[in-house]
């Protein structure tokens, strides 16, 4: 009776993703929808050989967002703290592997499989944050966007600015440290502006980040101190929107 009852709950379950066209992204995702589209296994700094993940080195020099982002401020974030995920993500890989088997115990398996969610958003954030800038003036970064990004926009915000309102608002209201979002949606193929506490709360499952605004204080103290406004309003000058326009092409299978 349980055993047909849990075949039927997974039947559903698998019908219901079918439906939803999503079974093959899933099963490609392997197990962390809405990412692989976006980057590799490379993008990612993973080393099959060693079965962990390598920093992987920032997409341009750290110097090359300035005005609007300080080259201190980029060599500490991406060299001390994404660095720290990474290593935190390894960490928590490697005891979760060792704890396997039936006599560990629950509170140390929770402790790790923590570590192994806050530690794996991290990297990710940071990895699509790095590739979501790109340098002011002449350099890729800043504008607005064109093409069917924009039409998406247009289309699930009314306009443009209110996009950037929303989007703002959600960067600036953050409480404590977290990220403000664009991401599709995928059920119903809108763009949503989300809040991220920490590194991976609050984010709605199955979404698809297509670009991340990173608001722990780490991110802006040096230049901006407490205005985490004027840091936002500078990370729209840099906001690397063909690349943000890749994402949702990849995310829509296009
Ligand atoms: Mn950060």
């Amino acid at each position: 009776m349980q055993d047909h009852a849990q075949e039927g709950a997974s039947m559903d379950r698998r019908s219901a993703l079918a439906a939803l066209g999503l079974a093959g992204f899933a099963a490609a995702a392997g197990g962390a929808p809405g990412l692989r589209p976006l980057l590799s296994a490379t993008d990612l700094g993973w080393d099959a050989e060693k079965g962990e993940y390598v920093l992987p080195p920032l997409p341009y020099d750290a110097a090359a967002l300035e005005p609007h982002i300080d080259a201190e401020t980029m060599r500490i974030h991406h060299g001390k703290h994404h660095a720290g995920y990474v290593a935190g993500l390894n960490a928590a890989i490697a005891r979760l592997g060792e704890l396997r088997g039936p006599k560990t115990e629950p509170a140390l398996l929770q402790h790790w499989q923590r570590q192994l969610s806050f530690h794996a958003g991290g990297h990710f954030n940071h990895t699509l944050f790095w590739r979501g800038m790109a340098p002011a003036e002449g350099g890729g970064g800043g504008g607005a966007p064109t093409g069917t990004l924009r039409e998406a926009i247009d289309a699930s915000f009314g306009a443009f600015d209110a996009f950037l309102w929303q989007f703002m608002q959600a960067a600036v209201t953050v409480e404590a440290s977290g990220w403000a979002w664009l991401v599709l949606e995928p059920v119903s193929g809108r763009l949503m502006v989300s809040q991220m506490e920490n590194q991976q709360k609050l984010l709605i499952p199955g979404a698809v980040p297509l670009l991340g605004v990173d608001v722990w204080e780490h991110a802006y103290y040096l230049r901006y101190q407490n205005r985490r406004m004027d840091y936002v309003g500078a990370f729209l000058r840099v906001i690397n929107w063909p690349e943000v326009q890749r994402r949702l092409d990849a995310a829509r299978g296009a």
